[in-house]
């Protein structure tokens, strides 16, 4: 099986949330280095048109989500595992749960901090292109103060659990403590040391710091053409994780179909289905040049139509 390579940039912190899991699974991985807005014009081809970032390519199989890269790094390598024993559909749905609701108060506290040093190009993009609203720092500075109320009260329940035990879920670092951290993460790495007094972050200090200690595991740089001449070269792996006859809403495989995230960025993913279940979709695309491609999403915030 060829090396994990992931297409990301830094200040993505939905990548940090991946570039952490590849450390706790100690896992030797490819990184290519994407601009932080599109044009992509070497990873567009390969997604469909998925634009958001991180994107985790094996080969011709394309992970799109930070939710389908976690199973696939799962299934990649099994231990440390992610997804503690019984407690699967607790880290799944926490994860999404908590990042569906803090991104947006995330960024409204964020902007608050730094807004300013923002380009006018980037806040364009966000708005157009991805969340749909106008993050300056002017726009959001009317919610503010319940931006920051909603932080607090999530950290409040988080503190809880992490004061409790070692990780969200218990002594296991789980998929759950991933995603809460990486909005955190978003806060402490680029606002004042201000912010940990207005959202009250001391009590989970010691767990974001543990965290934060994991690191990236070991990576090398790959360009975005040599990540592409991988695709080129490789056939699609097998589906060996999700059973046949797990059909949803009716669409059969083989139909073809869009795949949609339901939040923001929603450009549509066109392609044949090959697979899903209550968890995964897969869908084949054929690409004129990179040929014939595996894209893979997750259930949880996407949706799937006949095209
Ligand atoms: N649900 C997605 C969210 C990913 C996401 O929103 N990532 C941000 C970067 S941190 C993004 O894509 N921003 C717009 C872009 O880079 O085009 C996931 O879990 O991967």
């Amino acid at each position: 099986m060829s090396t994990p390579i992931l297409h990301h940039y830094e200040f993505s912190t939905f990548s940090e949330k991946i570039r952490t899991a590849l450390g706790a699974k100690q896992l030797t991985w490819k990184s290519v280095d994407i601009p932080g807005m599109p044009p992509r014009p070497l990873l567009t081809p390969l997604t469909g048109g998925y634009r958001r970032a991180p994107v985790l390519q094996i080969g011709a199989d394309i992970y799109c989500d930070t939710h389908a890269i976690l199973s696939a790094l799962e299934r990649f390598k099994p231990n440390p595992s992610l997804f503690p024993a019984g407690q699967e559909g607790l880290a799944r749905g926490l994860g999404f749960a908590w990042e569906r609701q803090m991104w947006v108060p995330t960024i409204g506290v964020l902007v608050h901090f730094i807004g300013e040093h923002i380009p006018p190009e980037f806040i364009k993009d966000r708005k157009e292109g991805y969340l749909g609203i106008d993050i300056s720092k002017a726009a959001m500075a009317p919610q503010f103060e319940e931006h920051v109320q909603f932080v607090r009260a999530q950290i409040a329940w988080l503190a809880q659990c992490v004061t409790a035990h070692k990780y969200v879920l218990g002594d296991q670092l789980s998929a759950a403590d991933l995603a809460c951290w990486q909005t955190i993460f978003l806060l402490r790495k680029n606002c004042p040391p201000e912010v940990d007094a207005l959202l009250n972050l001391g009590p989970i200090l010691p767990w974001y710091e543990r965290i934060a200690a994991i690191g990236h595991g070991t990576h090398s740089v790959m360009s975005a053409e040599e990540a592409f001449e991988v695709a080129k070269a490789a056939k699609p792996m097998p589906i060996t994780h999700i059973a046949a006859g797990g059909y949803p809403e009716g669409i059969s495989v083989g139909s073809k179909v869009s795949v949609t995230p339901e939040d923001n960025a929603r450009v549509p993913v066109v392609g044949t289905l090959l697979a899903c279940d209550a968890f995964n979709m897969v869908i084949h695309r054929h690409d004129d040049v990179a040929g014939d491609l595996n894209v893979h999403f997750p259930r949880l915030g996407y949706t799937l139509a006949k095209a």
